[in-house]
């Protein structure tokens, strides 16, 4: 379960993989897998040092992977309570970041980093991290309206964050790509600070420029508008309506969307935006 308040939209998903169905759990690590995909998740208790928490919950979650033959991770979706307390680099979300670098830096051999959502849960919530790991390599992509966050300034926190902006997977002809949690951030600075219609405009934007790119690399087409599912993470579950409105406005597909109850992981971002997009060779599919 996703420790999120579900404001609108769809409540459930479903996962399909092919093969012999496994689900088990151990040293509190939960793991579904299939042929050719395990999700992983666990969650550490309330109140720890967010940084320790997380270099070992990391462990936990990369060994279990590394020994059931998924040595690759396609996407990570980090869920931290409180996200935004504490001050400068003691910030929790700062702090997160280095747990993951280091856990990352010991037990990740690859080249790249999975692609990532880092959202605020509400307070007890601690740390949850959920990973859809693969056999293969996934195929990474960066957006070039946006700084990569791996690079991002020393300014937002000792350790960089570890995530591409968007994962691609599967064959020539069908792939699926997993869209980073996307904020109004262009370059590395957050935009429009205080202005709701502008950083959700900012955020579709990202977005978009992600299929893209995703297009040109692939040579498919994202089949964003009738096959993609959504979260869109509100910090202000009254911009409900609103947000709402102007995304249809933008022709975004509202009803492929969950709409959720999130801190963002900058104080000042009000929206983020992550989703699972089907990439074709025909768009009728
Ligand atoms: C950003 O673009 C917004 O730390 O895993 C988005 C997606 C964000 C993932 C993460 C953080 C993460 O920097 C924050």
């Amino acid at each position: 379960m996703v420790p999120l308040r579900r404001l609108g939209g769809f409540s459930e998903e479903s996962w399909w993989v092919t093969g012999a169905f496994n689900a088990n759990a151990q040293d509190g690590v939960q793991t579904l897998a299939g042929d050719d995909f395990m999700l992983c998740w666990a969650q550490t208790p309330a109140q720890e040092d967010v940084r320790d928490a997380t270099y070992r919950l990391y462990q936990r979650l990369l060994n279990t992977l590394a020994d059931a033959g998924f040595g690759h991770i396609i996407k990570g979706w980090n869920h931290l309570a409180q996200i935004n307390a504490g001050e400068g680099d003691a910030e929790r979300y700062k702090q997160f970041c280095i747990g993951r670098a280091d856990a990352m830096a010991e037990l990740w051999p690859h080249d790249y980093w999975p692609a990532g959502t880092g959202v605020g849960s509400d307070a007890g919530a601690g740390l949850q991290v959920v990973l859809l790991a693969s056999r293969e390599r996934p195929v990474l992509i960066e957006n070039p309206r946006q700084m990569s966050a791996y690079d991002y300034p020393r300014q937002y926190g000792p350790r960089s964050p570890s995530f591409s902006r968007a994962a691609a997977y599967g064959s020539d002809t069908d792939q699926t790509l997993f869209v980073s949690g996307t904020a109004a951030i262009v370059g590395h600075q957050s935009q429009h600070v205080g202005d709701v219609r502008s950083q959700l405009h900012e955020s579709v934007t990202n977005v978009k420029q992600l299929f893209d790119v995703f297009e040109q690399q692939s040579g498919l087409i994202a089949r964003w508008r009738d096959l993609g599912w959504y979260r869109v993470y509100l910090r202000h579950p009254e911009l409900l309506t609103e947000a709402y409105d102007q995304l249809l406005e933008l022709g975004f597909p509202v009803e492929r969307c969950a709409f959720l109850r999130a801190d963002i992981c900058r104080e000042e971002l009000l929206f983020e935006i992550d989703g699972i997009v089907p990439g074709t060779l025909r768009s009728d599919g």
